[in-house]
Formats: structure tokens, C-alpha cells, sequence
């Protein structure tokens, strides 16, 4: 015999600006349950207490208008202090809802800010359980506070401690589906890398700082990047730059074509602002 919750199937509907997901049964569309036993693991899981933090904002440059394409969203302590000492808070206990209310914090943070610009969010794909059902808060933020999902970029790094790669694939697949822009973090540094792309072929790859550094004086490093560029070329994939910290080093990339640029060189992130252009990013614009 069936239950009302065996006939449960979640489908997405769009309207014109914001992603929101509906539970329908076979009668139509029924009202979101809260029913304990269909949660699963994550929202169970009750936190101990909630890990005061706040967030920084570093833009993204699209260097070809000389303008913001996005901001990073940066977790930082209450007062600003450093990432660490916010991640070092984060255990079994607490990961999901961590993971949530980095989400909907920082769409809360840009919304406040009137953030026109794309908003990019890291997340923890061993936060993520279902990715359809541990999108919902996210969702529900980006409605309440008017920010459309078309904006938001989700980057995530292919860490050592993620349940397995095709879980992390099926993460960025469904939130394409969302609507959201993806990317990989860190790309070509450890564990994010050429088998996670052949795998999925997100928005955006963050080429590593580590590649970055001291680019225009090391034939290595730059051989290897123009590899990737073309690579990424041939997949459709864009390269954001990131660690920046030179002149030397924007123009290597400027010269390459790679257009989206995120460092030191253009701002360093801002604790709830978005940061104002330096001197050095006025210099570089067209
Ligand atoms: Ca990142």
C-alpha cells in the first residue's frame, strides 16, 4: 500500500527570474512536508552550536570591460579574522548546516550589498547528501532575498575527502540543471584536476594560484597553461586566473586571452562590501 510520500516526486519549474522547486504527487502539486523520516542524514543531524562567520567579497575582473563579473564570497570570523579559524570549527556534527548557511549567508550579505555582478559560493560537496534536497534553503534564500539563481556560481574543489568523484559530478550536474554556474576550484593543484574534467566540463576552471605565480617568467608554467587554455577552448570551459598579484602577471594572461581575472592586483576581498577598484585594476582598464 502506498503512502502519500511514496507517490512524491520532486520536479523543478522556473519562473521568470527565480528557480523553485515543487513537490507534486500524482493529484498535483502538495505542500512541502517537513516529515522527519523523508530528511535525510544532513538535516538530522542537529549542530552542536552555530559557528559565528561572515563574509568576504573579492571581485572576479572581466579585464576585456575593465569591470566586476563577479564576486568570491570568503567566509571570515564576525571581526574579520581569517578563514581557518571559522573552518576549524567545522566537524561531522555541524558540516551540513555549515555548508547551508554558507549559502544562504552569503546570498543574504550580496543581496544587502545590491550585488549586480555574478555571486560565486564554495561549497563542500561531503555536505551535500542529495543534491536536490540540500538545495532547497538555497533556493528559498535566493527568493527571499531577490537574488536571481542565473547569478550564483558554485565552485568546489575535488578534495581528498569527498565520498567519490561520481558523487561530486551528480552535485554539479543537478545544479546545472538549477540554473546555477559552476566551476572548479583550484584547478590543476592536487586533487582537482584532468580526470574531474573529463568527467564534467563545468562553466568555469580557477586556475590554481600555484600556476599563477610569477607566470611571466617561468616557460613552464606557461606552456602549461596555454595547454589547458586550449584545452578548455575545445570544451567550452573559461579560465578565471586567480592569485593575480602583478602587473607582469595580468599581462601574460591578457595577452592569452584569458579574460576573467580574480588577486591581490585587482582587490583584496572586503568583509561585507565589495570592494573598490585600486589603482592598479584602474590602470588596467581599456
Ligand atoms: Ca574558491
Amino acid at each position: 500500500m502506498q503512502g502519500p510520500a511514496d507517490n512524491l516526486i520532486v520536479k523543478l519549474t522556473f519562473d521568470s527570474k527565480f528557480a523553485k522547486m515543487i513537490e507534486f504527487n500524482q493529484r498535483g502539486r502538495v505542500h512541502q512536508s517537513d516529515d522527519a523520516s523523508r530528511r535525510c542524514a544532513g538535516c538530522r543531524i542537529d549542530p552542536k552550536k552555530t559557528i559565528d562567520m561572515a563574509f568576504a567579497f573579492q571581485p572576479i575582473v572581466d579585464t576585456n570591460l575593465g569591470e566586476t563579473f563577479a564576486h568570491e564570497a570568503l567566509v571570515r570570523g564576525l571581526n574579520g579574522e581569517p578563514a581557518n579559524s571559522v573552518l576549524a570549527q567545522v566537524n561531522e556534527e555541524n558540516r551540513y548546516h555549515f555548508d547551508q548557511r554558507c549559502r544562504t549567508l552569503a546570498i543574504a550579505q550580496a543581496a544587502a550589498l545590491n550585488m549586480s555582478s555574478f555571486l560565486s559560493i564554495n561549497f563542500m560537496p561531503n555536505a551535500v547528501y542529495q543534491p536536490e534536497a540540500c538545495i532547497r534553503s538555497t533556493l528559498e534564500s535566493a527568493e527571499k532575498h531577490s537574488f536571481p539563481t542565473d547569478r550564483i556560481i558554485f565552485e568546489t574543489v575535488e578534495g581528498e575527502n569527498i565520498i567519490s568523484r561520481n558523487h561530486l559530478v551528480n552535485i554539479f550536474r543537478a545544479y546545472r540543471r538549477f540554473g546555477f554556474k559552476t566551476a572548479i576550484d583550484d584547478f590543476g593543484a592536487g586533487y582537482s584536476g584532468l580526470t574531474l574534467l573529463a568527467d564534467f566540463q563545468p562553466d568555469f576552471i580557477k586556475l590554481d594560484m600555484e600556476l599563477v605565480r610569477g607566470i611571466d617568467s617561468d616557460s613552464v608554467r606557461q606552456s602549461i597553461v596555454r595547454g589547458v587554455l586550449t584545452m578548455c577552448r575545445d570544451l567550452g570551459v573559461q579560465i578565471i586566473a586567480e592569485g593575480v598579484e602583478t602587473k607582469e602577471e595580468r599581462d601574460f594572461f591578457a595577452s592569452n586571452g584569458i579574460i576573467l581575472m580574480q588577486g591581490y592586483f585587482f582587490a583584496k576581498p572586503a568583509l561585507r562590501a565589495m570592494p573598490k577598484r585600486t589603482a592598479d585594476w584602474l590602470a588596467s582598464t581599456p
